[in-house]
């Protein structure tokens, strides 16, 4: 089939304490790889759409037959948004942010603490299962959004810089009903170097 699931770029421990093994093995290999199996399942009568890559797919969502969008939107979406997610974090990160994301949390967002208030906000009020998103909008300013289930900003034109995952298989484990805590605490997985090259693809 043409979607394939990668392998998580870190062992499935690599970000403890902050997110167990366990949670990192479920999360990637059953929830990650049921989007991409049902996404394959999804497109079997539509040849021309495997062909695309998937991040064609989300950004022209709209434009696709009606009766394959909302598979793409929610399989291809689930895809899509945690091959994001996983690149993000890596071992030994957290931190300061670094390099050119740095001065837009400064100028845009008035420092790295009003930065995490704002998302970690956006993190907690969200209602339900999603995703909370850094990114570049389509009038190329950057915002903090939320967006519920497996919808992805890229459809909308908003380029995906960084996200965390709010559903309660990402933290459940753990943290069990304190998303608020789970927020706080993933801040010391964050890779700023792979945000930065999130970044430089956003605004070149
Ligand atoms: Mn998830």
């Amino acid at each position: 089939m043409t979607f394939e699931l990668q392998p998580l770029p870190y062992s499935e421990d690599a970000l403890e304490p902050y997110i167990d093994a366990q949670t990192m093995r479920i999360h990637h290999d059953f929830h990650h790889g049921g989007y991409v199996k049902n996404l394959n399942t999804a497109l079997e009568n539509y040849p021309e759409l495997q062909s695309r890559s998937i991040d064609d797919l989300i950004r022209n969502l709209n434009t696709l037959p009606e009766s394959v969008r909302n598979g793409v939107r929610n399989q291809g979406g689930g895809h899509f948004n945690h091959s994001i997610f996983w690149t993000v974090m890596s071992p030994n990160a957290g931190g300061e942010p670094t390099g050119e994301i740095a001065t837009v949390i400064n100028e845009v967002f008035g420092g790295f603490e009003s930065f995490k208030t704002r998302f970690n906000d956006a993190g907690t009020k969200h209602f339900g299962s999603g995703f909370v998103w850094l990114v570049r909008t389509a009038d190329n300013k950057f915002d903090i959004i939320s967006l519920p289930n497996q919808d992805c900003p890229w459809s909308e034109g908003h380029y995906p810089i960084m996200c965390n995952d709010v559903w309660e298989h990402a933290y459940y484990l753990t943290y069990q009903n304190r998303r608020p805590e789970y927020l706080k605490q993933w801040w010391n997985t964050v890779s700023w170097d792979a945000v930065n090259e999130r970044y430089a693809i956003a605004t070149r």
